[in-house]
């Protein structure tokens, strides 16, 4: 015989939200996939985000009799990837939460690796407490000097202790190096349309079938072919999530003087600065410009500190 009273709370689940598309999103309860809608009273919790659920959010969802969902609770996220919303000032948009991994994605060419957008994705991992790693693919596409210059690349991010993975999709060697690295986990492909995501996807499980798209002839750019976030179960344990293309990665809320706390070889030469409010580009007795003077601080990610700094100053 049924409890008095006790239906609502069998009809209460918690689970993760597997996509979004804005007014619908996908729980995964476990055993299925709950379609569920997220009552207004959340979207005016938080007035700086652009979407106040997002894809790895964990929630409570109230099953209707129709089978559809309302989400009651959205717990706290133990970390997130957010970047600055298109078409906003202030805004910001989160685009997956809850990860044990971070993936960048460049490809060596159509398109070119962008260092820029690889070290703002690095200093919003470091500020939000998600584990990066970063992918070049394509390979298949590189000329011997792409190949020196990405061995000196690998060098470097590997030094900061960053996994720098390089992957073709005809090179299963480099793909099974990769489904090593995201098994178990919660995971995500993040970059620049027509690097290849949704391909890598498709060739660590042939199974996912999920839509490629071409490159433009004419940009080398792709044509932003994935067009909402998901997560994707692996056929073992684990999710991956396939995101939209991002032309560019905007930092939110970075105090231009927290920057270098996000550049791990800073940390250390930071504290022999003279002024603790330097911003290490132009004050006397810096400790990170002598570093950077005395080569132990790369060029090219001096420069991404000084192009970010100048982007938060703004
Ligand atoms: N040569 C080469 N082409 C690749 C490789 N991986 C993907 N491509 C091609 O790159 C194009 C874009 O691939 P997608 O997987 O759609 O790229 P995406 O990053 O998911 O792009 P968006 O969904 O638009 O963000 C397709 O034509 C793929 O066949 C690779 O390793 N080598
Ligand atoms: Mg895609
Ligand atoms: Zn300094």
């Amino acid at each position: 015989m049924p409890i008095p009273g006790s239906s609502v709370f069998l009809d209460m689940k918690k689970g993760r939200v597997i996509q979004s598309t804005g007014s619908w999103y996908k729980v995964d309860i476990g055993n299925h996939i709950v379609e569920s809608r997220l009552p207004g009273r959340f979207r005016l919790e938080e007035k700086q985000v652009t979407n106040p659920l997002t894809v790895g959010d964990w929630v409570d969802v109230q099953i209707n009799t129709d089978g559809s969902g309302s989400i009651e609770h959205i717990y706290e996220r133990e970390n997130y990837i957010t970047r600055k919303a298109t078409h906003s000032k202030k805004g910001e948009h989160i685009l997956v939460s809850n990860l044990d991994l971070a993936f960048v994605v460049q490809s060596i060419r159509k398109p070119k690796v962008k260092e820029g957008f690889i070290d703002r994705f690095l200093v919003t991992c470091e500020a939000y407490e998600v584990k990066p790693a970063i992918i070049i693919n394509k390979m298949d596409l590189a000329t011997q000097s792409d190949l020196e210059y990405l061995e000196e690349m690998k060098n470097i991010y590997e030094a900061l202790d960053y996994p720098f993975f390089t992957t073709s999709i005809d090179d299963p060697g480099s793909i099974k190096k990769l489904s090593a690295a995201i098994l178990d986990k919660t995971t995500a492909f993040i970059g620049p349309s027509g690097v290849g995501k949704t391909s890598l996807l498709n060739t660590i499980d042939p199974e996912y079938d999920l839509k490629v798209g071409e490159i433009s002839d004419f940009s080398n750019k792709g044509k932003h072919t994935t067009t909402f976030a998901q997560l994707i179960p692996l056929s073992q344990s684990g999710y991956i999530a396939d995101t939209p293309g991002i032309r560019e990665f905007g930092l939110v809320n970075i105090e231009p003087w927290e920057l270098s706390l996000y550049f791990p070889e800073m940390l250390e030469p930071r504290q022999s600065c003279k002024f603790n409010t330097c911003t290490h580009v132009h004050e006397p007795g810096c400790g990170v410009v002598t570093a950077f003077e005395d080569g132990e601080i790369d060029a090219n990610r001096y420069h991404s500190y000084l192009n970010m700094l100048d982007s938060l100053e703004d």
